[in-house]
């Protein structure tokens, strides 16, 4: 049985806690807030991902896994702490610096640490060295000496939010470390667990990969975005544009939506940009482009209600995406937003995965309905979200009804 420390409990530490938990693992859970330990001590889940409340509860009563609010002695530590952006959108690194300040006085000889929070390249070598200057006692890995106490390396998460425990174990994995003894202790911590391949190369290199995946989906979603604005233009449908171009061999252009969300695609290009500002320009481009698509479907729907005889327009969908309740980042959320403050009183909003009005959309007047009550209600319906209840709606209840559809499921029904 080995000992694992997992430093912060968010959307990714708290699965891969319970799952290495559910590994045989004694793994000790740490998180800077209370309330997320209290929670997780009582064996209850503070995020809303498929499975996850049950392999916590049982990890938890099996007594595999327990949270703290500071790490304990471990043989191996894994750092999933947030990396968010700063207003003017530069990394903001000090929470993956404070968990590694925070393990090293509990570092002994042996100890494997690894680095999982999406990071600019050259991190993992700075919390090398920030843990060589707390414990000049021991050789960190990347410091020089010919075998070192401490073995240190980079290996991202590549999870989808809604099928993390699934990808956990089935897709590959990068790991690089800081030498190659670094890469090889860490490949084989994840060969313990993962289905997929745990492919091996240095920690530079695994950083960029990271960020190269959410980057390569940006421009790829920034070109279909462009693209829908570029149809429209000409009067022509993008969604047939994109069915007959897809059937090129090596065509494949993905889904235009009202911009792009969450904590990971809108805010890890920029930290490409961030450290290579002459060299990134596309991902620059990309990144604008996919912000201004939600000013862009704003725009557009603020024309339709002025000029339009309807006076009611009902939104369905606040997520960032389709079957999730997480609301970070959601362009269809602020859009909903900017439409009840220039609207007052004429705009509701539809979604079936949030039971509680959320309090921006109070300050805006937009009232949360169920997905009947919305049907029902007179005028317009804006789609913003592809979630799986919407596309089963019957077709009769959308008949005859003005519909903005900026996903195409319901204009093309
Ligand atoms: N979107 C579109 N059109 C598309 C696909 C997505 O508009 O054709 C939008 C979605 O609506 C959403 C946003 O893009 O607003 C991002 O959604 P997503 O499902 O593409 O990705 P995330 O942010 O949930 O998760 C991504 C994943 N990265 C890649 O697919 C390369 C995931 O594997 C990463 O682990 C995750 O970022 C992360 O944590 O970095």
């Amino acid at each position: 049985m080995t000992s694992i420390c997992v430093l912060g409990l968010g959307y990714i530490g708290l699965p891969t806690a319970a799952l290495l938990a559910s590994r045989g693992n004694r793994v000790y859970g740490v998180d800077v807030r209370p309330e997320i330990v209290e929670t997780v001590s009582a064996g209850r889940v503070h995020i809303s991902e498929v499975d996850l409340d049950g392999v916590v509860q049982k990890v938890v009563n099996a007594g595999m896994l327990t949270a703290h609010q500071t790490p304990s002695p471990a043989d191996a530590f894994i750092i999933t702490a947030p990396t968010p952006l700063t207003e003017d959108r530069r990394p903001q690194l000090e929470c993956v610096y404070a968990a590694a300040n925070s393990i090293a006085p509990v570092l002994k000889r042996g100890d494997l640490v690894i680095v999982e929070s999406t990071c600019p390249v050259g991190t993992t070598r700075n919390v090398a060295q920030l843990l060589a200057a707390a414990r000049p006692d021991l050789a960190i890995a990347g410091g020089g000496a010919a075998i070192s106490d401490i073995s240190v390396a980079y290996c991202p998460e590549r999870v989808l939010p809604g099928r993390i425990l699934i990808e956990l174990i089935d897709n590959d994995r990068c790991v690089g470390g800081l030498t190659p003894v670094c890469t090889e202790r860490a490949a084989q911590l994840y060969e313990s667990f993962v289905h997929g391949t745990v492919l091996r190369t240095d920690a530079a290199t695994a950083e960029l990969v990271k960020l190269t995946e959410n980057a390569f989906r940006d421009v790829n979603i920034a070109f279909a975005n462009e693209l829908s604005m570029v149809a429209e233009h000409h009067g022509v449908d993008v969604w047939k544009v994109i069915e007959l171009a897809n059937r090129h061999p090596r065509v494949n252009i993905l889904n235009p939506g009202p911009g792009v969300g969450g904590h990971c695609i809108a805010v890890d290009p920029w930290f490409i940009v961030d450290s290579a500002p002459q060299q990134a320009k596309l991902i620059r481009a990309a990144r604008e482009v996919n912000d201004s698509k939600a000013d862009y479907v704003f725009q557009r729907l603020a024309q339709t209600m002025e000029s339009s005889p309807e006076p009611n327009v009902t939104c369905f969908g606040l997520a960032f995406k389709p079957n999730v309740d997480d609301l970070r980042e959601s362009p269809a959320l602020a859009i909903v937003e900017r439409l009840g403050r220039a609207f007052p009183g004429r705009v509701a909003a539809v979604e079936p995965f949030i039971q509680t009005q959320p309090a921006s959309l109070k300050a805006a007047g937009v009232p949360l309905i169920t997905l009947d009550e919305g049907l029902d209600r007179l005028g317009a319906f804006v789609l913003l979200v592809d979630h799986t209840a919407f596309l089963r709606v019957p077709r009769e209840r959308l008949r005859g009804r003005k519909i903005i559809d900026t996903r195409g499921v319901w204009a093309r029904a």
